[in-house]
């Protein structure tokens, strides 16, 4: 009997490899074709500056994805946004929040915001977009990825914005973590600062700034 028990281990050893190898090929299998989940489904929004209709009306949802590989089939399939015309913006937000100060989701919330000068077009709005949507997709923000409400380029003549909306200026830490943190990936040097504003301030500024909340 004594003698049988190392061979029983060695066969259900033997099993378990087997199931092992099966299991493992099943897992190697299983991830060839299932697509890589994100932590939130995005929709992405494009807005065309026809001066007939309301600004509402110039707002078009493209396309909503929830999955690494669904972002990247839709980020290679549109237009490079230097490619975009004057007065178009994309925007990437949650699903279920559209992309204006009066959305639930905005209203108490504001943004921070990167001015490009005229030369940036060439050399920067590309890659600071594609990073702005690697940071939101990508939940880069930590505890305080909650807090982001989604982002938008504005392609402007005068000169191109990004900017990252989050939900509520008066969440200090959230909307500090989420600036510095957001600075740092843009690899914006440290003594060059970058202001948060709110919606509201924004939406009834007189001028052509609106007066930061916050700047990291
Ligand atoms: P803009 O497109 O954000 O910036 O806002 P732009 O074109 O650089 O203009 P500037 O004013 O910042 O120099 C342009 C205009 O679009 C605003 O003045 C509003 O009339 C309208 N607009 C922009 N946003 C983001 C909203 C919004 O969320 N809601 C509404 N109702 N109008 C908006």
């Amino acid at each position: 009997m004594a003698t049988e028990e190392p061979e029983m281990n060695s066969n259900s050893c033997k099993r378990e490899e087997d199931n092992a190898e099966e299991n493992n090929q099943e897992i190697v299998g299983l991830e060839s074709y299932i697509k890589h989940p994100l932590q939130n489904r995005w929709s992405l929004w494009f807005f065309k500056n026809d001066k007939t209709k309301t600004w509402q009306a110039n707002l078009r949802l493209i396309s909503k994805f929830d999955t690494v590989e669904d972002f990247w089939a839709l980020y290679n399939h549109i237009q490079l946004s230097s490619n975009l015309m004057s007065g178009c913006d994309y925007s990437l937000f949650k699903d279920g929040i559209e992309p204006m100060w009066e959305d639930e989701r905005n209203k108490r919330g504001g943004r921070w915001l990167i001015t490009l000068n005229k030369h940036q077009r060439r050399y920067d709005l590309d890659r600071f977009w594609l990073e702005t949507l690697l940071c939101l997709i990508g939940e880069a923000f930590d505890d305080h990825s909650d807090d982001v409400c989604g982002a938008v380029v504005n392609v402007r003549t005068k000169g191109d914005k990004i900017a990252v909306w989050t939900a509520d200026y008066e969440n200090r830490d959230a909307v500090t973590h989420i600036g510095r943190v957001y600075k740092e990936r843009l690899g914006i040097p440290v003594n060059m600062t970058i202001g948060y504003q709110s919606h509201a301030d924004t939406a009834t500024k007189s001028g052509s700034t609106t007066k930061n909340k916050f700047v990291v």
